[in-house]
């Protein structure tokens, strides 16, 4: 019989492995964590309904080993074993997001596991970026890049050997699997060693500081892993007394009752002492901390609806002032979870309470009674995926350089995929199925 470990198991190992090193290469984002887990612990303390809604819909457990890292890859060939480094531990691309729009030249998918169960045992995500060299203006430059890009492998021979054995057998076993996660984590550490001369680092930083970092070093390591808190407001105002200096604003919707979407706030990249392949000294600032509060998935209506607010709110320089701000023009928003449920602006997963178990709906009773009489419960559904005015505003913090707009950056959804070797898979429908399917367990056809 075959025996191999699940990739719920592997991305758990390969998830608490990522957070060990990171927190031993940027003891910060350890800091970071602490601070995350004592404002969740108090806030959990403090409000029980929270505490009794999250432990009944699963997410309790999640919530102490949630977290997302990102990475920054320069080929196809790169982007596409990185599918199938991540296939391995239940990850797969979600969703497309074009930052070209935004000034940063690259585009990105999120791996992620997709099934209920998966996304409950250990919902791990990498927000994974490919380089769009296209965009360098200089023609001399672009094709020095690729060179330089071609001649490396970011990935372990043992590590390619691994995945071909998984691809062949259909799985690891428990020893493989072990080994296969060290092997990984290579990719993904950090090298203090440039694989190329200062120069060439200068002339690809002056084109964009997202290009020299990388293509100046043998590996993809990772930028940031994120822990997922319960209050953003509170741990951005805490962050300063522990040694953190956190961005200017919190990126997102604003606080609310039901929260929505994903806020997110970071540290400044650290700025790291570098030695060149000819024997210069120098620094580079890539790596950094990050927080998330996540909140409920928005059906297409709902997200359209956010966007607009979104961009009819602008940006800010103080994050008090822009919150308030925010929190007006998001006054537009519906924020109580039966207004957001029936104007189906929200996704939801509905399951029967003891008096639904007792006494089963039939199938074309209306939900809403089922509901008022207290037969069926409606849980908000967590988003589980990414914004990209979010994350360019993630990386800009980062970049330093405010305005490196680039391109007529059309977004290339199909450029994306071919590198990648595969679609990605189109988030709302995944949220619209797990809906769906809740209903049916219910007994009940929407
Ligand atoms: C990724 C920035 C985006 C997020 O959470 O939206 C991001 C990067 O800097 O590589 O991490
Ligand atoms: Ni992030």
């Amino acid at each position: 019989m075959d025996n191999f470990q699940s990739a719920d198991a592997i991305r758990t190992r390969f998830s608490k492995a990522m957070s060990a090193l990171y927190q031993q290469e940027v003891p910060q984002y350890g800091t970071l964590m602490q601070l995350v887990m004592t404002v969740n612990e108090r806030t959990l303390e403090a409000n029980v309904g929270l505490k009794n809604r999250l432990s009944a819909s699963d997410e309790l457990s999640r919530l102490s080993v949630e977290r997302h890292g990102a990475i920054r890859v320069g080929t196809a060939d790169e982007l596409s074993m990185l599918r199938q480094m991540f296939a391995i531990m239940g990850m797969f691309p979600v969703g497309y997001y074009d930052l070209s729009q935004a000034g940063v030249p690259v585009h990105s998918t999120a791996f992620r596991p997709i099934s209920d169960t998966a996304l409950r045992r250990n919902p791990f995500r990498v927000f994974t970026s490919l380089l769009r060299l296209e965009l360098i203006d200089d023609e001399l430059l672009r094709r020095k890049a690729a060179e330089i890009l071609a001649a490396r492998d970011i990935f372990t021979p043992r590590c390619r050997q691994l995945i071909k054995q998984h691809q062949q057998q259909g799985g690891l076993h428990a020893d493989d699997a072990a080994m296969f996660v060290d092997e990984a984590l290579e990719t993904f550490r950090w090298h203090s060693h440039s694989s190329v001369d200062s120069a060439t680092y200068q002339a690809l930083n002056q084109q964009h500081r997202l290009i020299a970092d990388v293509v100046c070093f043998p590996g993809c390591h990772i930028n940031h892993l994120t822990p997922r808190t319960l209050d953003i407001d509170r741990v951005q105002e805490m962050m300063p007394s522990r040694g953190i200096e956190p961005k200017t604003l919190i990126e997102g919707p604003p606080r609310r009752q039901v929260p929505i979407l994903l806020r997110q706030t970071s540290f400044k990249a650290l700025e790291e002492p570098i030695t060149f392949k000819d024997g210069h000294h120098g620094t580079h600032t890539a790596r950094f901390g990050e927080i998330e509060q996540r909140g409920i998935a928005l059906t297409p209506k709902g997200r359209a609806l956010y966007d607009q607010l979104l961009n009819n709110a602008g940006s800010g320089s103080d994050n008090q002032q822009h919150q308030q701000h925010l929190a007006s023009v998001f006054g537009a928003f519906p924020d109580d979870e039966i207004t957001l449920r029936q104007q189906q602006l929200a996704w939801f997963d509905y399951r029967l309470s003891e008096k639904g178990l007792a006494s089963p709906p039939r199938q074309h009773d209306a939900l809403e009674t089922l509901i008022a009489e207290g037969r069926v419960i409606a849980d908000p559904i967590t988003y589980e995926d990414f914004l990209p005015v979010s994350a360019a505003g993630i990386f800009q913090s980062n970049l330093g350089d405010k305005s490196q707009a680039r391109s007529a950056g059309k977004a290339s959804r199909s450029s994306f995929e071919q590198a990648l070797g595969s679609e990605v898979i189109d988030e709302m429908q995944l949220y619209a199925d797990r809906q769906q399917r809740s209903l049916q367990r219910c007994g009940l056809e929407q």
